[in-house]
Parts: structure tokens; C-alpha cells; sequence
């Protein structure tokens, strides 16, 4: 999994209301209303509710991200939620968080990024809400996935959660990881539920036929100027984005592609559920 650097998120909380600008441009609906359509659910009730939110600090590992806490209570507080972050980090910030009456907590270490309700012990992980609010953005894009073939670049958590929200879409799902065990994995799993998910295995080709793309792999230079066409979309949760550099302007209209917004507020409306 990519960690997060401060140059990746410095931006997040002065930009909040042109990502929400950009997002009804692109999907139709605000960060919140395509959390809430990711996780199927109508939350206003819950949002009237007083939620109040810790986010804290966790120092294990390669430690604390400059601006990583900072952002995330500013995407919960866009949401509408109360949010902050704790003055003590790790243990002493989870009592912390207890004693000023947190119904949720956010951590995150280097493997896994967490939401918790304290309330209900419903628990969110990072990467499987983004995979559920990235498939969702897509399918807002194109006004609906039913029939239609999506290609998912890279067979791990975030890309498996994105192809069972395209199974729910009524997508055709093809996935391509340079892992064959780990397309196969995916296959299985998606089998259990009665779904065929397609292999590719020549990622070029693969590019060169497909134009809707969930890019959950952690490369860049992938998606390349020949493999782009008018209609290609691409909703990219992927760190560092896969599309070549010099075509990311041109694509921006019908990319979609956040370091965290989309994840966390996904996160927040699934623990809430
Ligand atoms: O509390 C802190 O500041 C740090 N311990 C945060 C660590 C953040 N974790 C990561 O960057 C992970 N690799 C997961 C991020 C998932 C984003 N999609």
C-alpha cells in the first residue's frame, strides 16, 4: 500500500469546496451525496445527529504524516460532522478521544487506515471504501454501468471492493494485475457471488480496447497517450496516478482522482450505517 506523503494531502483543506465543484462537474453530485450513493444509504437523519469525530495520530511505524490528521478532520467537518484531533497521539489519544464523548474514531498506521464506531463497532477500512466511492464516481459519470465493460488496474483491496460495487452496477468486470494469482483471487472471490469477472493479461491491449478504467494500482506512466481515446474515463484511486503526465490535463474532465477525500468520506458514512 502507498503511504501518503505531505505534498500528496498539503492541499486538501483550503481546496474542499472547488473538489465538490469539480465532482458535481464531473458526477453530478457533491463528496457527500456520492458517499452516501457508494454505501446505499440516505444518512440526513444521522447527519442532524450530534456525531462527533476524533481523528488520531498514530506514531508506529514511519510515524506521523505532516497535514495527514488536519486533513482528514477537514474532510469529516465538510461532510457536516463535529471533528479533531487528538492532542496526544496512539493509546494515550484513543482514551483521549473516549473521554471527550468520540462516537467515531479515524487512525491510520502504515498498513491500514481505519474508521470505527464506537457507538455500534461498525468498522470502515480506507481501502475498501475507496474502492466502493471510485466505482461509484464511475458509474455516476457514465449515468449508470449496467452492460457496460469496465477494466480495473490491480487485483488488490481497493480494486476487489471496486469490482463488487461494479457487480452491484451490473458491470461487465475485466481486471487485469500484473499478479496473475492475484486476478484469480479476485475471479474467485467474485464467483462466490455468482459473477464473472474476465482476465487480462496483456496490460497494453488491455488499455487499447477498454475506455472505462478503475486505476487501483500503485504505478504510474500506465495509462499512455495511445491507449486514451474521447470517451475514456477513469476513475484513478491509485497512488501515484497512472496516466502519463503529459495527458493528465487533457483526461482531467473525465478523471476522477483525490489522495483522500472520496475514501474518507466513504469511511464516514459506512460507519454510520
Ligand atoms: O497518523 C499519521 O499521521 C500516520 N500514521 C498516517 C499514516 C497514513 N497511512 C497511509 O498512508 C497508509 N499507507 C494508508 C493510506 C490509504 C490512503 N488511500
Amino acid at each position: 500500500m502507498t503511504r501518503l506523503k505531505e505534498d500528496d494531502i498539503d492541499e486538501i483543506s483550503a481546496n474542499l469546496s472547488n473538489y465538490d465543484n469539480e465532482l458535481v462537474k464531473k458526477t453530478g453530485y457533491l463528496l457527500s451525496e456520492l458517499a452516501e450513493y457508494a454505501v446505499c444509504a440516505d444518512f440526513d437523519k444521522l447527519k442532524s445527529q450530534s456525531i462527533q469525530v476524533a481523528v488520531i495520530p498514530m506514531t508506529c511505524g514511519q510515524g506521523i504524516i505532516g497535514g495527514f490528521g488536519e486533513s482528514v478532520v477537514s474532510i469529516v467537518k465538510h461532510l457536516g460532522f463535529k471533528a479533531w484531533i487528538t492532542d496526544s497521539p496512539d493509546a494515550g489519544g484513543v482514551a483521549e478521544a473516549v473521554q471527550n464523548g468520540a462516537d467515531v474514531l479515524f487512525m491510520a498506521d502504515d498498513l491500514r487506515f481505519v474508521a470505527i464506531n464506537l457507538r455500534t463497532g461498525v468498522i470502515s477500512d480506507n481501502g475498501d471504501a475507496t474502492g466502493k466511492g471510485y466505482a461509484a464516481g464511475l458509474e455516476r459519470m457514465n449515468k449508470g454501468l449496467q452492460e457496460k465493460e469496465v477494466l480495473i488496474l490491480g487485483a488488490g483491496p481497493v480494486g476487489t471492493s471496486a469490482a463488487f460495487s461494479l457487480a452491484r452496477y451490473k458491470a461487465k468486470i475485466f481486471i487485469f494485475d500484473p499478479d496473475l494469482s492475484a486476478s484469480r483471487t479476485l475471479v474467485e472471490k467474485l464467483r462466490k457471488i455468482e459473477y464473472t469477472v474476465n482476465v487480462e493479461t496483456n496490460l497494453d491491449q488491455a488499455l487499447k480496447h477498454h475506455h472505462l478504467i478503475i486505476d487501483a494500482c500503485p504505478a504510474d506512466n500506465v495509462i499512455l497517450r495511445h491507449h486514451l481515446r474521447e470517451d475514456t474515463q477513469i476513475a484513478a484511486p491509485g497512488i501515484p496516478l497512472g496516466v502519463e503526465s503529459a495527458m493528465i490535463e487533457q483526461i482531467s474532465p473525465r478523471l476522477l482522482h483525490d489522495p483522500l477525500q472520496l475514501g474518507v468520506a466513504v469511511m464516514m458514512f459506512e460507519v454510520l450505517k
